[in-house]
């Protein structure tokens, strides 16, 4: 009979029965025939593509009332990984999983998150995962790549593991060795919180559905014509006023600097960088609305509800709305601790060509004083981008000279094309919610392009990453967002990871449907794309 779980203690066996969560795993120690028949979810379910993996046939961990989670001595960062692992798998096992240092670099049992010992190619956010069937142990360079092990390791798991209710097991996990690390440094997810406001629940929850797909950056579209949803206190009527509405004329809203913060640790904890974005010159008519004197004409319109674009421009000409950006960017700087601060940039058609050069290129100025890197839509090549300055491109043909001619002087650039990453899109002509002025994205559109040779002349070593942006001007609720984001989302965060080499649509197909029953258990409202063969009860 094999027994769950390793060694058994008799301290975590005391714990085990303390903390009375026991149901099905307590008592039954080993397992029967029927359980033993659950076959663990194989190494190419995993969503993205791991890089490397070796399994090792008939060999399988599992989980059980004695696993107790060891982390690297004297890191804090391993800890929390490992209190985050714990806290995701205590519900549903009802297991303790005591979460404790580790005593050596050669564990024998439990599942060990160690920062020694890993290959170097597993780099900054890589890890090695082997899984016997006495110990799981993770290994990574840096906390980051123990973070996406663990992802890795939820997703060996049979979906119940996701549950927030005790349910019966076994949790096994297949047998192997799997060495994995990302493609691509920068892998995105942006949410528009101003088209729609979303409270700050909705965002972590989002952060936490990307985080499983190993996305490490959240751009937050924090200011557009229709809202401003941040509070600045030089300038407290931008939120005040300027938050006041949406499209469509909603209540709006917007996050205080406790809240924005409480967003970024929430994302530091999933190792998840947030990059701000405040959109100027255009998109700004929440910030002309709540201070006339930004006005060319020193008159306030009216806040905006609708969903034009293109209407709205900064004073580029007048000293003041330098004052109110340095101000702006400043207290934003100051409560970002990731390195980007975006600027916007899009469809600044109220703003001739040479103001607009001009304007971006003071900005840049501005952000780089605050000690932070510029990220702008690609339209900002048009101007004169610093060295460290990256665009971010959203266009829906494979050819843009002007953003050609800036990756060959050197500039990054972060792959958004609409027509085939923008979550905004509809599925198809049936679909209810989103737009299609870029094309209708289904998952097989969404995954079938080669980021790092996709525009003409920006080759693999221009690309910073890729993002997917969630834009909301028809969006407005949390199982909103899911539908459009899953499983796109997914299709595009394995193209940031994987290795183009496991790139194969059929193969992806089959690892997409995997994640469905995990997504019911999550209570995640994801889209039942046909193109995808969802196993039975997801
Ligand atoms: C274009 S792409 C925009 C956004 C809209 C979006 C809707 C870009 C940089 N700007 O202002 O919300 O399309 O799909």
């Amino acid at each position: 009979m094999k027994v769950y779980g390793g060694r058994r203690g008799l301290a975590s066996l005391l714990l085990a029965l303390s903390t009375g969560l026991a149901t099905v795993g307590y008592g039954a120690l080993s397992i029967t025939p029927a359980e033993a028949a659950v076959t663990p979810v194989p190494f190419s379910s995993v969503v993205p593509a791991v890089a490397v993996s070796t399994p090792t046939s008939g060999v399988t961990y599992g989980i059980g009332a004695a696993t107790t989670i060891y982390t690297e001595p004297g890191s804090t960062a391993a800890a929390s990984v490992g209190g985050y692992l714990a806290g995701l798998l205590r519900p549903s096992t009802g297991y303790p999983l005591p979460v404790t240092a580790a005593s050596g670099s050669s564990p024998s049992d439990g599942i060990s998150l160690l920062l020694s010992g890993a290959p170097s190619s597993a780099g900054n956010e890589g890890y090695q995962m082997d899984v016997t069937a006495d110990a799981i142990v993770i290994r990574a360079n840096r906390p980051a790549g123990l973070f996406a092990g663990v992802q890795t390791l939820r997703q060996l798991l049979p979906a119940a593991a996701e549950s927030t209710t005790a349910q019966p097991g076994p949790w096994p996990v297949a047998g192997g060795r799997i060495v994995d690390y990302p493609r691509f440094a920068y892998r995105g997810a942006m949410l528009d919180v101003a088209r729609h406001f979303f409270p700050v629940s909705t965002v972590e929850r989002y952060i936490d559905e990307i985080a499983l797909y190993k996305i490490n950056h959240l751009h937050l579209h924090l200011s557009d014509d229709q809202g401003w949803r941040i509070a600045v206190n030089s300038w407290p009527d931008l939120a005040v006023h300027g938050g006041s509405t949406a499209v469509g004329g909603g209540a709006g809203g917007y996050y205080t600097q406790a809240d924005y913060q409480q967003i970024v640790d929430h994302a530091a904890s999933r190792h998840i960088t947030i990059v701000p974005e405040i959109d100027m010159p255009g998109h700004t008519n929440a910030a002309l609305a709540s201070y006339a004197e930004l006005n060319c004409n020193g008159v306030a319109p009216p806040l905006y509800t609708g969903t034009d674009v293109g209407f709205s421009s900064l004073c580029t000409s007048k000293e003041l709305t330098y004052t109110f950006i340095d101000q702006v960017v400043g207290e934003l700087a100051a409560l970002t601790p990731g390195p980007y601060v975006h600027i916007g940039g899009d469809e600044a058609s109220s703003t001739q060509p040479a103001d607009y050069a001009a304007f971006i290129n003071r900005v840049q100025q501005i952000v780089a004083a605050h000690g932070k890197t510029v990220v702008g839509w690609h339209d900002i090549v048009n101007a004169t981008p610093l060295p460290s300055t990256v665009a971010q491109f959203w266009g829906t043909t494979s050819r843009n000279a002007a953003v050609t001619s800036a990756a060959q002087r050197g500039t990054k650039i972060i792959m958004s094309p609409a027509n085939l990453t923008y979550l905004d899109m509809k599925y198809n002509s049936r679909t209810t919610l989103g737009q299609n002025w870029a094309a209708y994205i289904d998952v097989k559109n969404a995954y079938g392009w080669n980021p790092g040779a996709y525009l003409s002349g920006v080759g693999e070593s221009s690309v910073l990453g890729v993002e997917a942006p969630l834009w909301t001007e028809t969006l407005k609720t949390l199982p909103d967002l899911e539908y459009m984001a899953f499983p796109r989302l997914p299709a595009i965060a394995e193209l940031g990871w994987s290795p183009y080499s496991t790139h194969d649509w059929k193969a992806f197909g089959q690892r997409l449907g995997a994640q469905g029953p995990r997504w019911r258990v999550m209570g995640l409202n994801y889209y039942r794309s046909t193109q995808v063969t969802w196993p039975a009860g997801s």
